[in-house]
């Protein structure tokens, strides 16, 4: 068995970064390879330019570094996507078609494929969002995603591809900041309590949403690919939840740590896309196939987020 080199696509993204540093402690310096479409990037570990349409390229670093495994995150979001659909399709389906062949020509021991809460829409129910419902979204990003699951499903019948995938719902962090998406409110609100004691919703005050909380995101990543192949029973993507709030409930969370923080809301073309998206998830295939359990929740998430936020200010 070869050793493991890992290749992270968009890893500047508010992901990308984080688990380029955690694979980056677990497998060392030299085994991973983060890599985004900017020129540079300052990481703990190598760095290279990868715009993931340029399958060329992506075969040359997998060749360069000899890789192994690849965490394909480079893609266009929700709200971003709806401004140029063709241009997000070509991202976020050339892309995956490029790692998917890169997988099978160069027999890559593993990919992960981020999907998302974005793959269901109106025809999905709302509250406990099972497996395997209709799938019918309402944005570019959702549909390429939805395209994109069964592709990898499609390579691991056909090919033996063994590429593993979540359904994140929006992922919160305090240290890498989102783009792009239609949950980013749920980060931004935040940084504007720390630093302004208001924010201005662009999700109605009733509008809930999955949610986790990074750490958990990053460990069900890592436990996913942990995973022995066999368990891996879901090839397009698993659900996986971890809390549900409005932006009501979390400014609620936030006020018991800063009393003066005020919420207004001004919803705008993203309360749509959010109003197409489940309530809350049912990830009974993800606990049962892999063990997945969050740690985390509404009040200790907060809790930690203005703990960590506050003492960056003060630094
Ligand atoms: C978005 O809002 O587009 C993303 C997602 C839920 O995939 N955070």
């Amino acid at each position: 068995m070869p050793d493991t080199k890992i290749l992270v696509t968009g890893a500047c993204g508010q992901i990308g970064t984080l688990l380029s540093t955690t694979l980056q402690e677990r497998y060392g310096f030299d085994n991973v390879i983060a890599s985004d479409i900017r020129s540079s990037a300052t990481f703990s570990c190598i760095y290279e330019q990868l715009d993931v349409t340029d399958a060329n390229k992506l075969f040359y670093l997998i060749s360069k570094y000899q890789i192994t495994q690849i965490y394909h995150l480079a893609a266009i979001l929700s709200a971003k996507g709806e401004a140029n659909p063709i241009f997000t399709w070509n991202i976020n389906m050339n892309g995956l078609l490029n790692v998917l062949e890169a997988a099978k020509n160069y027999k890559l021991e593993k990919v992960f494929y981020p999907s998302t809460i974005a793959v269901f829409g109106n025809q999905t129910p709302r509250v406990g969002t099972p497996q395997w419902p209709n799938l019918t979204p309402e944005t570019v990003y959702g549909i390429s995603k939805v395209a994109g699951e069964n592709w990898c499903n499609y390579y691991f019948q056909k090919f033996d591809v063994d590429v593993r995938s979540l359904r994140y719902p929006g992922i919160i962090s305090w240290d890498t900041l989102p783009g792009g998406g239609t949950t980013d409110y749920a980060v931004e609100i935040f940084h504007e309590a720390i630093k302004r004691q208001s924010y201005t919703s662009y999700i109605a005050e009733h509008t809930a949403l999955p949610m986790m909380y990074m750490p958990d995101a990053i460990r069900a990543t890592l436990e996913l690919m942990d995973t022995a192949k066999e368990n891996v029973k879901v090839r397009t993507s698993y659900n996986v939840g971890a809390m549900t709030f409005n932006p009501a409930e979390l400014s609620e969370e936030i006020k018991k740590h800063i009393p003066d923080f005020v919420i207004e809301y001004e919803p705008d073309f993203r309360q749509e896309i959010a109003a197409s998206w489940p309530e809350s998830i049912n990830d009974t295939d993800a606990r049962t196939d892999w063990g997945w359990k969050e740690s985390y929740g509404l009040a200790d998430m907060c809790q930690d987020i203005i703990h960590n936020l506050t003492q960056n200010n003060n630094q």
